[in-house]
Parts: C-alpha cells; sequence; structure tokens
C-alpha cells in the first residue's frame, strides 16, 4: 500500500552510441543547457520520470497543508494566525503551479490526484509526522521549508521550461516561509518562559530525523538520480543537497540555542563540511510504505474534502451552465 513503482523506462543510462538519433538529439539540448519545452520532442522516459516527480511534489504541496492547518485555529496571536493561513494558502499554490506543469507532459490531474486518494501515490514522507505543539509552526517552516528551499534552488535549473519556471516563483514565497518560521522559534527562545524553550527542542528533536530524510535515499540507493542527473531534471544529488542543508541550518540551530539530536553531529575542518549520524532508513522505507504516524490520517483528510466539497463543483457546474443557457 502507498508504494508507486512507476516504469519509466530507464534501466541504465545510455551512452550517446546507443541513442537514437532523435534521443542524441534531445540529449545534445540538454547538454547545451536549451530548456525543454512541452511540444519538444522528448524520451517517454523523460516525460514519466517528469510526471512522476512533478506529480508527486504537487501532492506534497498539497498535502503539506494539512501538518499546519492543525495549528491555524490555535495560533497564539492574530498576526501569527495570518501569517500562517498565508503561508497555508501558498502551499496550496504551489500545488497548482505544479500540476499545471505535470499537466503540459499530458498527465491528467485528476487521474493524478484520485492515485494519491487511493494510497498509490507518494508524497513526502515527512507530512506524515504530527504537529504536536505551536513551535511545530516554527520547526517546519524553518526546517520544512528550509530543505524544500535546498532542493528547488537547484531545480528553477532543471532542464524542463515550465518546471523550472514554477520552481523561481516557489523558491521566493519558500523563503518567507523558512524565515517567519524562523522568527517563530527565535521569539520563543528569547522572550519564552522555560516550557516554551522546551517546546522548541522538543519540536526539534522530532522533525530534524525526518528533515534529513525528505532529501531521499542515500546516492547509492536512488534508483532514480543517475537517469535524472543525465537529463538535468536533477542537478544535484540527493547527499549533496541534504550535506548543502545540514551546513546551512547548523549555525542557525546553534543561534537559536539549541541542538540537534544526533551526538555525530560536528564540524570537520578536513571536509569543511559537518560529519552526521546515521539516517535510520527502516523508518524511512516504513512511512514510503504508508506506515507511518499519519499516512492514513493525511490520505483521509484529503478524501473527505474532496467528498465534502462535491455539492460546491456541482453547484458551480449548475450555475455555469445556468449563465450560458441564459446567454444563448
Ligand atoms: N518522501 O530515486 P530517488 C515542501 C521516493 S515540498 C517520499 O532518490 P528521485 C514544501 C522517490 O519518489 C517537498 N518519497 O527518487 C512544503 C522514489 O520513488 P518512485 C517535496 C520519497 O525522484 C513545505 C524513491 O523514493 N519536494 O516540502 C522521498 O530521483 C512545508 C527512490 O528515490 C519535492 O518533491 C521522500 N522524502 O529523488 C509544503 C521536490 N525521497 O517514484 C508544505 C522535487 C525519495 O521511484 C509545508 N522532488 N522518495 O516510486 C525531488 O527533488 C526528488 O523527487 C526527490 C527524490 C529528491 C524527493
Amino acid at each position: 500500500m502507498y508504494a508507486q513503482l512507476v516504469e519509466t523506462g530507464a534501466k541504465h543510462v545510455q551512452s550517446k552510441d546507443e541513442m537514437s538519433p532523435e534521443e542524441r538529439e534531445f540529449q545534445e539540448k540538454i547538454d547545451a543547457e536549451t530548456k525543454i519545452e512541452p511540444k519538444n520532442w522528448m524520451p517517454e522516459g523523460y516525460r514519466k520520470t517528469l510526471i512522476r516527480q512533478i506529480s508527486q511534489h504537487a501532492h506534497s504541496e498539497v498535502v503539506g497543508m494539512l501538518p499546519e492547518g492543525n495549528w491555524l485555529t490555535r495560533a497564539p496571536t492574530l498576526k501569527r494566525k495570518l501569517q500562517l493561513a498565508a503561508k497555508i494558502q501558498d502551499e496550496a499554490g504551489h500545488g497548482l503551479y505544479l500540476y499545471s506543469a505535470m499537466e503540459t507532459l499530458g498527465a491528467d490531474r485528476d487521474e493524478e490526484i484520485e492515485k494519491l486518494h487511493q494510497g498509490k501515490a507518494k508524497y513526502s514522507s515527512i507530512f506524515n509526522y504530527p504537529t504536536l505543539n505551536w513551535a511545530d509552526m516554527g520547526a517546519v517552516g524553518w526546517l520544512v521549508d528550509g530543505a524544500a528551499i535546498i532542493n528547488q534552488v537547484v531545480l528553477q535549473r532543471t532542464s524542463y521550461g515550465p518546471y523550472s519556471r514554477a520552481m523561481v516563483r516557489i523558491c521566493k514565497e519558500e523563503s518567507f516561509h523558512q524565515r517567519q518560521g524562523y522568527q517563530i522559534l527565535l521569539d520563543m527562545m528569547r522572550e519564552g518562559t522555560d516550557e516554551q524553550k522546551a517546546m522548541v527542542q522538543d519540536a526539534i528533536n522530532r522533525l530534524w530525523w525526518p528533515t534529513l530524510m525528505m532529501f531521499g535515499p542515500t546516492d547509492d540507493e536512488s534508483p532514480n538520480s543517475q537517469q535524472s542527473m543525465a537529463w538535468k531534471i536533477k542537478r544535484k544529488s540527493n547527499d549533496e543537497l541534504r550535506q548543502m542543508f545540514i551546513d546551512q541550518t547548523v549555525p542557525q540551530l546553534e543561534l537559536l540555542g539549541c541542538t540537534a539530536p544526533d551526538p555525530e553531529l560536528k564540524w570537520n575542518e578536513e571536509t569543511g563540511h559537518y560529519d552526521f549520524g546515521e539516517i535510520d532508513w527502516q523508518e524511512f522505507y516504513e512511512v514510503l510504505k504508508g506506515n507511518g504516524p499519519c499516512n492514513r490520517e493525511r490520505i483521509k483528510t484529503r478524501k473527505d474534502a474532496i467528498d465534502g466539497g462535491a455539492w460546491v463543483r456541482e453547484a458551480a457546474a449548475a450555475y455555469a451552465q445556468k449563465q450560458r443557457a441564459q446567454a444563448a
């Protein structure tokens, strides 16, 4: 359940000699950094890989609204509530840009969303964890959006034009999300009670490892990476991005006066990067199989939203039909 295996036809990365003339011309365009546009010829595997990645990305944005939606009615002040509502609306917008980019590849939005509701489509593992206290809203913005930015900044240079352009706008908005999340935590750490400071550390303890899992399996366990890098769909590997995230985030963690739940996290003078401990990959794969703390709840909430909104769609369609009849 909840595992989607998409056959993209990319068993191994072809050398130029193995390619058909069309494939070779396509690869040369990629190598020359020319963007691929919807009407251009593309290998079927490239199209399927993009539909897989962009649909998963869109689902992540939409399901990603749920852990934060949980805190809208409990935000501590009106200002915090407005900021959180604005951020959640941005995520909905990101989902819309991404579903639109996916449609330019010939995929059907309703079909892809139906796969999500049937538990057949993946979305980011991080959104299957609960948000238990207000500091989680800070930690989600700072860590989760922070990880999303690291991943998405490089996707601005992805080879498929519509995906690349969607990323430019998304990244601008994610920067605001990350900043507002960090500010929540800074305020709690600088002005909060001991109990509020403990809430911040607790949120970081719970979300630290799941955030590192957002970047996907290690490079040697990542079946899609090699081909996606050759097609420049992905511009940096899962491990490279994870390391960039850690290197950027640890100084911010120190500024907060908090710690990561990783005794092996330490600066390595020789490599110029932080070393970090082993990620629990068994937990990651369990979440991908649908066995995370909130997988079932998340899918049920999405399905209930679609079913509960059926009357609105029917009413809107009936109204539009009436308008057309009157105009005729
Ligand atoms: N969760 O071979 P790879 C956000 C799957 S947006 C679930 O390495 P790939 C904004 C992967 O799909 C967050 N599944 O795969 C926000 C593949 O499955 P498949 C989403 C994962 O595609 C913030 C299999 O494992 N961002 O947070 C995960 O080359 C706050 C093997 O992996 C994007 O989607 C995972 N963490 O690399 C919203 C960015 N990792 O399809 C609300 C675009 C891996 O073969 C609130 N996506 N898998 O059955 C990407 O950059 C890539 O797809 C990766 C995975 C890096 C996620």
